[in-house]
């Protein structure tokens, strides 16, 4: 018989760190609703989730690798909106964040999770927010608890 490990969706006693770009908060805090309510359906109290807000999606890079590297929380889930403008900028954004993410769960093993939406117009990020796309700071806490849980079971 195959053994299969599957993370379930339980938050058990695990801590959570949200970073969140204050960066187009407009939609970036229904982002941190939908991570917020994830979190808290799954089991989760108050006293196991941690905001820290920065200005821009830039600066989730550094405040995501201190908590991870820091022991106290079990995931850690990043949350922005980065939507193209007329110049380059928006490529330079997102691929500092997506490069810097992907380092820190190299570096430290905490599953750090990419929630931030990289998108061409403020309707597609609208749509990813709690709208007809679902919410993906719901979906990036999900992915946050399932990780936590398959890690565990390895
Ligand atoms: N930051 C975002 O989170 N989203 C954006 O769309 C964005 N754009 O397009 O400029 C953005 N820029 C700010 C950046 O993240 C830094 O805060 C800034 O460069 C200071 O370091």
């Amino acid at each position: 018989m195959i053994k299969q490990i599957q993370g379930k969706l339980t938050v058990g006693k695990a801590k959570f760190a949200i970073v969140i770009s204050r960066f187009n908060e407009f939609i970036s805090s229904k982002l941190l609703s939908g991570a917020i309510d994830a979190l808290q359906r799954h089991g989760a109290e108050e006293g196991q989730i941690t905001v820290v807000w920065v200005p821009g999606s830039i600066e989730i890079t550094p405040v995501a690798k201190k908590l991870a590297a820091g022991g106290k929380c079990d995931a850690v889930i990043c949350l922005g909106v980065v939507i193209r403008g007329h110049t380059n900028h928006y490529e330079y954004v997102c691929q500092q964040v997506s490069r810097g993410i992907s380092q820190i769960n190299y570096d430290t093993g905490v599953p750090t999770i990419f929630g931030i939406l990289t998108c061409d117009t403020i309707e597609q990020a609208i749509e990813r927010a709690g709208t007809k796309s679902g919410n993906a700071g719901a979906t990036a806490a999900a992915s946050a608890i399932e990780m936590v849980n398959v890690l565990s079971q390895i």
